[in-house]
């Protein structure tokens, strides 16, 4: 029997701390760089964030793209960038103007693959100097935030950047408890924040693509509900994973009919051979988590609300390019004086 979907609400304690920790934060930094996931950018993405960052530059960064699909992935980036051209439409049309000649764009995006450290530094320190060009003219160093959900990647990149383990790391949300300054070899200076979720999560399918991806923890999801949210997406978008997977004859005619057949196959069965469907949507929620579907993307652009409008306004966005540099050593210090 299908269970009842409902939105997902996970806010403990130490997110409002971050949150207040973020906002702060925000006034002292040239750049915020959001890390978003590849597989699902417009779940991932954090509206309480977007609020809080204000006309402050971010860059995207979309990790985990080695997991996604990579079509959908340079779709994301083009209709990340087109938003330049929406922000410039909204600021004339309300007179906030800011600089009428800067050129500098307020949204860059970026996929990073977490096996080609090279690129991820190269494109960060790029990126980042394009976003905050001033700086670069007073050759001051960028002081740069990355912030996102939970689980995303974030201190996995602060470690790629500072070409050693200086955050800790790990497959589940909530690793990161408190802010964790770094100095990278450049100068450019970055802060590691705790994931954070929003408070009111009212759109039941983004947290549950959310669940579905690991950014909330497994004591507060319901497995069923969330593993047939995946088996709906995956039926719709990748029949031929799924058939070759879980070497399937024929495409299960539900999301139901899919995890009962994988719990079939593979022996999620309880006494009389009632199938466990616990166990059935654990196989697949994981198979998905570690890529053994092979690379997929659950959403579009396409699919999200504002697709339309971003599509017009991909005609107008533009690309520049720029160039990273190096000396000295990476330095890491907890987050206390991190003040101009
Ligand atoms: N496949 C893949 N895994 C990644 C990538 N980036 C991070 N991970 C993995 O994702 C998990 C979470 O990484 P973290 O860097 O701890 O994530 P975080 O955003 O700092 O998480 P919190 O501190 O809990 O908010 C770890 O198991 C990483 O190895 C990536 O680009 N590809
Ligand atoms: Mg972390």
């Amino acid at each position: 029997m299908l269970k009842r979907h409902v939105p997902i609400q996970w806010f403990p304690g130490h997110m409002t701390k971050a949150r207040r920790d973020i906002a702060e934060a925000i006034r002292i930094h040239d750049v915020v760089i959001e890390v978003i996931d590849a597989r699902m950018p417009r779940a991932s993405e954090n509206p309480m964030l977007a609020e809080l960052r204000g006309a402050k530059p971010c860059l995207k960064v979309l990790s985990k793209s080695d997991l996604a699909d990579p079509s959908a992935t340079a779709a994301w980036i083009r209709y990340f960038e087109a938003q330049n051209a929406v922000i410039n439409a909204a600021n004339l049309a309300s007179n906030k103007g800011g600089d009428p000649n800067s050129t500098a764009p307020h949204i860059l995006a970026v996929a990073l693959e977490m096996g080609k450290p090279g690129e991820t530094r190269a494109k960060i320190a790029e990126l980042s100097k394009k976003l905050a060009p001033r700086r670069n003219v007073a050759h001051k160093v960028v002081r740069a935030m990355v912030v996102g959900i939970p689980n995303v990647g974030k201190s996995t990149l602060i470690n790629t950047l500072m070409e050693r383990k200086v955050a800790k790391t790990g497959d589940e949300p909530a690793v990161t408890k408190a802010p964790q300054r770094a100095t990278l070899k450049s100068g450019m200076q970055l802060t590691d924040h705790p994931g954070v979720m929003w408070p009111k999560n009212e759109d039941e399918e983004g947290s549950h693509c959310l669940a579905f991806g690991g950014a909330i923890p497994d004591s507060a999801i319901d497995y069923e509900i969330v593993a047939l949210y995946g088996a709906r997406v995956l039926l719709e978008r990748y029949p031929k994973a799924l058939l070759a997977r879980y070497k399937l004859p024929n495409l299960p005619s539900s999301p139901t009919e899919l995890i009962e057949e994988i719990g079939r196959r593979r022996g999620a069965l309880r006494g009389g051979g009632v199938i466990d469907m616990h166990k059935a949507a654990d196989v697949l929620i994981h198979d998905f988590r570690q890529g053994s579907l092979g690379r997929i993307s659950l959403e579009l652009p396409t699919t999200t609300k504002a697709a339309a409008k971003a599509a017009r306004a991909a005609e107008a966005a533009d690309d520049e390019t720029g160039s990273a540099d190096s000396n000295d050593e990476n330095v890491v210090e907890s987050d206390d004086d991190f003040r101009e």
